[in-house]
């Protein structure tokens, strides 16, 4: 009878935060589905394991990665690029599961961002201390889709720096589950993540994952 009285809530749950124009956190949006999210997790990193690359600049980057779906992205001396086939193999990047789009179009409908169809996603691995400077996401082809960033594992605290790598960054703490939209006049913001504090996390133990859906193409 308690379902009966929430039922008629119009979608009260998950609350829409507002982090900047264009920018809408969805607080504990991939809670309940978090068993299914991580469920084909190992099962894609079998195929195009973790990797820590290189950047333009020479250093290699504290964050593991890997990517699944149509383009991957990637870096190396020669470059930041999407490619379609991951260089480790030689062959076309894991497909993007079904259920992990279906999350990150769900989420992009409840921002406002109707038809998004990522062909990217871009799975980062944060163990303690790992961290991402100050950066713009401008290696896609449109910038009218927004990005769907998924949270699981280990909370981090996500820099969000405005459009100025000048700017003073605001810090928000990411948890496992958080989601998180940007599109509109935060597509191109620079952020960051600062390092990962040590913990343990009950499903993914002393790491982070954080999937990022984008349309690359
Ligand atoms: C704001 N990843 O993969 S997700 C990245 O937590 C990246 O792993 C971080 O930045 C992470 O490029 C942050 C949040 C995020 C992703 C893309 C954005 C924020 C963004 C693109 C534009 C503006
Ligand atoms: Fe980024």
């Amino acid at each position: 009878m308690t379902a009966d009285l929430f039922d008629q809530l119009p979608s009260a749950f998950p609350a829409l935060e507002p982090m900047a124009p264009g920018a809408t956190l969805l607080r504990a949006f991939a809670l309940a589905e978090d068993g299914a999210l991580l469920s084909v997790l190992d099962g894609v990193l079998a195929q195009s394991p973790l990797r820590h690359l290189v950047t333009p600049g020479g250093q290699t980057m504290s964050v593991a990665m890997s990517n699944c779906g149509p383009l991957g992205w990637v870096s190396d001396r020669r470059g930041y690029r999407y490619v379609a086939l991951d260089p480790l193999s030689g062959l076309p990047w894991p497909a993007m599961p079904a259920a992990w789009a279906e999350l990150a179009r769900r989420a992009a409908a409840s921002a406002g961002f109707d038809g998004f169809e990522p062909d990217a996603c871009l799975i980062n691995q944060y163990q303690p201390g790992a961290r991402l400077s100050l950066h713009q996401d401008r290696d896609e082809q449109d910038f009218s889709a927004p990005i769907v960033s998924v949270s699981l594992g280990l909370p981090a605290v996500f820099l969000f720096g405005g459009d100025s790598r000048a700017a003073r960054p605001s810090r928000w703490r990411l948890a496992h589950g958080d989601v998180v939209v940007w599109g509109g006049p935060s597509r191109l913001a620079y952020h960051g993540v600062g390092p990962l504090a040590d913990g343990e996390h009950p499903l993914l133990g002393r790491r982070r994952i954080n999937l990022t859906f984008r349309r690359a193409s």
